[in-house]
C-alpha cells in the first residue's frame, strides 16, 4: 500500500502503464473548478483560449491549487518517489459536438526529457466516456521502445504537430471513464489517444504534464520547474514562482517564459509551427 494508491493499483500502473480511476474530488467540487474554469475564460479570453492553454497554473489560482492537491501529489509519490517536480500543464478541452481529436501518440516523443519515467495525473473537471471522447490506453506499450510518428498537423488533431503512431491494434485498448473529480495517471510512454466529443457537454480535462522524478533532465531546451516534494535541485535548473492572484505580473511572465521554452521544444525540427 502506498500513501493513497493500493498495491494492486501501483502494480497495475507499473505493468499496464496507467491507473484509472482515482478518486480525487466530490464531483460537486470538480464541477466547481469547471465553472471556475469558464469564468477564467469569459474574463481573460486570450489567455485561455484554445492556442494558449498550456502551463495555465502559472497564471490561475484555481489551477496552482490543482497541481498542488495533496491527493494527486500523493498518489505521483506512490508511483515514481518521494521527490519530484512539475514540468507543465495542459488543459484538454474539446466542445460539445466538436471534431477535435487526440491521435494514437507517446507523450515522451516530443517532451525532450529523460529518462522516460516521467507521469501524468489527468483530472476530469466534467464526464469523461465515450460519448465525450475519453482517453484510451493500450495497455503495456510502456514497456516497448518509443514508436515512430507522423507529424500530419491535421487541423482537428488538438496534438502540436497532430503526431500520430500508424499502426495501432485498436482492439487492445482500454477507454479511461471517469467521472468529474476522478483522475488516471498515465507513463511517459504509454501510447494513447481519444475520440472527439459527440456530446452536447463541453469534455474538460486537465493533464499535469508532467511530475518528473528527481534527476530528470530536459535535453531540448531550458530546464524550468516547480519543485514539489523533496530535492529535486540541479545545476542548471530554473526554479519557476507560484502566481499569488490570478494574472498577477509574476505568473504572467513566468508562464510567457515557460511557454516559450515549450515551443522552442515541441516544434523542434518540425516542418510547421502552430499557434501554440
Ligand atoms: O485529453 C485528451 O484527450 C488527451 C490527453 C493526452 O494526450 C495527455 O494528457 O497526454
Amino acid at each position: 500500500m502506498g500513501k493513497i494508491l493500493s498495491k494492486q493499483q501501483i502494480e497495475h500502473y507499473h505493468e499496464q502503464g496507467f491507473v484509472a480511476p482515482v478518486d480525487v474530488m466530490s464531483e460537486d467540487e470538480a464541477l466547481e473548478y469547471a465553472q471556475r474554469l469558464q469564468a477564467a475564460e469569459l474574463e481573460y479570453p486570450a489567455e485561455l483560449n484554445a492556442e494558449n492553454r498550456n502551463n495555465a497554473h502559472l497564471s490561475f489560482m484555481f489551477l496552482d491549487e490543482l497541481v498542488h492537491h495533496p491527493l494527486i501529489l500523493d498518489a505521483v509519490e506512490d508511483l515514481i518517489g518521494p521527490a519530484f517536480s512539475l514540468w507543465g500543464s495542459v488543459l484538454f478541452v474539446k466542445e460539445p459536438q466538436s471534431s477535435h481529436f487526440v491521435s494514437w501518440h507517446q507523450d515522451a516523443t516530443y517532451m525532450g526529457i529523460t529518462p522516460h519515467e516521467f507521469v501524468t495525473p489527468w483530472l476530469a473537471l466534467t464526464p469523461s466516456n465515450l460519448e465525450t471522447g475519453c482517453m484510451s490506453m493500450i495497455p503495456g506499450s510502456h514497456k516497448d521502445p518509443l514508436r515512430p510518428h507522423e507529424e500530419t498537423f491535421h487541423e482537428d488533431n488538438i496534438l502540436t504537430r497532430g503526431q500520430q503512431i500508424e499502426v495501432i491494434d485498436e482492439s487492445m485498448a482500454v477507454d479511461l471513464v471517469l467521472r468529474p473529480g476522478q483522475m488516471s495517471l498515465h507513463h511517459a510512454k504509454i501510447i494513447h489517444g481519444s475520440q472527439p466529443n459527440r456530446s452536447q457537454q463541453r469534455r474538460v480535462g486537465y493533464a499535469m504534464q508532467a511530475y518528473m522524478p528527481a534527476g530528470a533532465r530536459q535535453t531540448l531546451g531550458e530546464n524550468h520547474w516547480l519543485p514539489m516534494r523533496g530535492d529535486c535541485v540541479q545545476p542548471d535548473f530554473i526554479e519557476l514562482k507560484r502566481p499569488t492572484a490570478d494574472m498577477d505580473s509574476t505568473g504572467s511572465g513566468e508562464r510567457r517564459k515557460a511557454n516559450q521554452n515549450w515551443a522552442n521544444i515541441l516544434y523542434q525540427g518540425a516542418e510547421k509551427k502552430r499557434a501554440y
